[in-house]
């Protein structure tokens, strides 16, 4: 069976340790340890989903593309019935560590889409060669927009295109033109489900130095590294939730209490006492945040030189708030505690000193948890937008 995607690039021991020195403040080693493995995607094991109702001819693709005939040792077994209940691995040896698997047909047990998915352990994959004969069904439809919900690309090989040239000539028909009609339709046919139309091929299994044969090998030969990218790409949000889970828990719990004393200190009805107060413990709380976050400027020329990237394209492809745009946060809080106070101050004689706690605790804790919330948030954005940053090749 293939692995998941995770696990294909990060051990449990790798998610430990990465996890031990984020929260030991080494966010530049953690950086750079997942770029040692962005760098180093040759020897990934990528396995392609050949998937297709059942008769569509995926098996015999599998031989094609592997040089076999049907009979050859090793060779995929082939025919109208369905041949195989399990998903079988082949390796495809013109491309080093890549593997096709030929999937039971979508339509081979009359089960619902899900459930076959499920069955095939469809996430496992990391690309998908959708194959269609004759026309554009549904369930190509299905499987496309079930493998963009993912984040993973696809080929839509259009098989027994042998078949089709014989029909055109028999009716007299240009090849060119029969070619682009069905191009056209599969596009308009993605499209219509809100699919991207992808790299579309059509082929004969049996003329295999012809029609887009050739062009669909040397095609996935061209955008294997892409590929393993985007698969990488793909395990980098589950690895860093894995990763700044623990520190993300500690200071959200110290955000609780530091909101939890503004707001006791806002019940206190003597304005000056409030505005200091609320306002020290929010902005102490700001600042411990900021400096947990750790990503200065200097930190950032030093990543950027250490990554050979420009920082200021880093900083570019961050998009995202850093240090110095946190600043007007400082405002905002000043502002908010100021109209509190405020109001505090101008309602105090028409109040009583009870109602005037309840609505100094409450909006104070309402600032506070607001602004630092927020902030909590924006740390970890900017940690998660870093990384991406710092692990693209654009
Ligand atoms: N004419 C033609 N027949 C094909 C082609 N590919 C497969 N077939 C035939 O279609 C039938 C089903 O093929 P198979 O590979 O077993 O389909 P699968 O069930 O999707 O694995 C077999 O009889 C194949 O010989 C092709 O490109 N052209
Ligand atoms: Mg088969």
């Amino acid at each position: 069976m293939a692995q998941s995607t995770l696990s294909k690039f990060f051990t449990p021991q790798d998610s430990r340790n990465l996890q031990h020195q984020y929260n030991t403040g080494h966010l530049e080693a953690v950086i750079l340890q997942m770029k040692k493995k962005s760098d180093n995607l040759n020897h990934m094991q990528l396995n392609i989903a050949v998937m297709g109702d059942v008769g569509s001819g995926k098996s015999t693709f599998i031989n094609a593309m592997r040089g076999l005939q049907s009979d050859d040792q090793g060779a995929a077994p082939t025919g109208n019935e369905e041949t195989r209940i399990e998903p079988t691995k082949y390796p495809y040896h013109f491309l080093p560590h890549v593997q096709l698997w030929d999937l039971p047909g979508t339509n081979s047990f009359g089960f619902e889409l899900n459930h076959y998915l499920k069955k095939v352990n469809f996430e496992s994959y990391d690309f998908f060669i959708i194959i269609s004969q004759s026309r554009f069904r549904e369930n190509d439809a299905d499987l496309a927009k079930k493998i963009q919900d993912q984040g993973k690309e696809f080929y839509y090989v259009r098989t027994k295109i042998d078949n089709d040239a014989w029909s055109l000539k028999r009716q007299g028909a240009n090849l060119n033109e029969g070619w682009d009609r069905i191009r056209r339709d599969c596009v308009s046919n993605f499209q219509s489900v809100g699919v991207a139309p992808p790299a579309i091929f059509l082929i004969s299994s049996f003329d295999r130095e012809e029609y887009d044969f050739p062009e669909l090998k040397n095609t996935l030969a061209r955008d294997l590294l892409s590929i393993k990218l985007n698969i990488f790409s793909l395990s980098i949000p589950k690895i860093m939730t894995e990763i700044t889970e623990y520190k993300q828990r500690m200071l959200g719990k110290r955000v609780w209490i530091l909101v939890i004393l503004a707001g006791a200190v806002g019940a206190v009805p003597v304005p000056v006492l409030f505005i200091i107060t609320c306002n020290g413990l929010t902005m102490a709380g700001l600042i411990y945040l900021q400096k947990q976050l750790g990503i200065s400027d200097k930190f950032l020329q030093n990543l950027a030189s250490k990554i050979s990237k420009p920082c200021s394209i880093l900083k570019a492809e961050m998009n995202c708030q850093l240090p110095s745009k946190i600043r007007p946060v400082f405002t905002k809080i000043l502002f908010g505690i100021t109209l509190v106070t405020c109001i505090i101050t101008g309602i105090r004689h028409s109040f009583s000193p009870m109602t005037q706690s309840i609505f100094g605790a409450v909006s104070s804790f309402a600032f506070s948890y607001k602004l630092l919330s927020d902030s909590l948030r924006q740390h970890l954005e900017t940690v998660h937008q870093l990384v991406k940053s710092a692990l693209s090749r654009e």
